[in-house]
């Protein structure tokens, strides 16, 4: 990938980032370090990698984007804002009563780019499983269908049938992303219900297993493009990540995982983001 483009790709991650504590600020509530570790993931699938049409989000040839761990959704609902889907003066709704940006994506609400709802957490792969099973039906479509999964989440039961039915369907039209950023909601996942080894687990139920840096967005760009190519089996993506990447008092501490900060610490964000103070209370 060529130089510029790679920075202006960072250059928009760091815009989410930077929308991420915005929002969740004006919110007073919400979870800025699971959407902090995934702002170079969305930012390689929306601005590079997906096949979407922010103008015509329900294009029949979209690849399909399931957010599993949808306590997240500022950082999605920042990349689709970026991406054109809405206004990105929206982003300042969340959370509040009438919006259509709910503190989990909710399909009612009909914001575009979000394929449905989720929140309760290990139900997305399934989803995703009879997504990509309908993409095998009609035709051999060529649209892919990409789950986004949290590592603590992965502890949910439910999780592995989907992992199994996967493999079991050979479902190569599907790749799951997991956010391996090592904190759940109130500690380490090795901790918490130790979930490793994740790779042995996947490749045992017949998934090909990627391992990647999930803050280099060249690299993810580069492992989504090896999963195209992967024929009769699911990928699954590994992606090393630090919860709150980017704020360096919200990085690898499990206590900002589902607050927002304070006006003081959110301005400290800003400032290390790379924004003016100002940019906190514009329109
Ligand atoms: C079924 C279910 N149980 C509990 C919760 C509450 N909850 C929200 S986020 C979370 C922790 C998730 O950890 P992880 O998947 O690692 O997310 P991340 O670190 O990426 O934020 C929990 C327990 C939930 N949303 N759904
Ligand atoms: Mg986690």
């Amino acid at each position: 990938m060529k130089a510029d483009e790679l920075s202006h790709l960072e250059e928009v991650a760091r815009r989410i980032r930077f929308d991420i504590i915005k929002m969740t600020y004006l919110a007073g509530s919400g979870h800025p370090g699971g959407s902090l570790s995934i702002a170079d993931i969305l930012t390689a699938l929306y601005f590079k990698h997906l096949n979407h049409d922010p103008k015509n989000p329900d294009w029949q040839e979209r690849d399909r984007v399931i957010l599993s761990k949808g306590h997240a959704c500022p950082a999605l609902y920042a990349a689709l804002a970026e991406a054109g889907y809405f206004e990105r003066e929206e982003l300042w709704t969340l959370r509040k009563l009438g919006s259509r940006l709910q503190g989990h994506p909710a399909i009612d609400r009909e914001l575009p780019g979000i394929e449905i709802s989720t929140g309760s957490l290990g139900q997305g792969l399934s989803i995703a499983v009879g997504t990509a099973l309908a993409g095998k039906l009609l035709d051999d479509a060529k649209w892919r269908t990409y789950a986004i999964l949290g590592d603590g989440e992965i502890e949910e039961g439910q999780v592995w049938e989907a992992f199994m039915a996967a493999g079991h369907y050979h479902l190569d039209n599907l790749t799951a992303i997991i956010d391996n950023n090592d904190l759940q909601i109130d500690g380490f996942v090795c901790d918490v219900m130790n979930v490793h080894p994740i790779p042995d687990k996947l490749k045992a139920f017949n998934w090909q297993v990627f391992t990647v840096d999930g803050h280099s967005i060249s690299d993810i760009i580069d492992v989504l493009e090896e999963t195209r190519k992967i024929k009769g089996m699911p990928t699954a993506i590994i992606a090393k990540t630090v919860k709150g990447k980017g704020v360096s008092y919200m990085e690898n501490v499990a206590d900002w995982h589902g607050k927002a900060p304070n006006r003081e610490l959110a301005l400290k964000a800003v400032a290390e983001l790379g924004f003016q103070k100002e940019a906190l209370d514009a329109e």
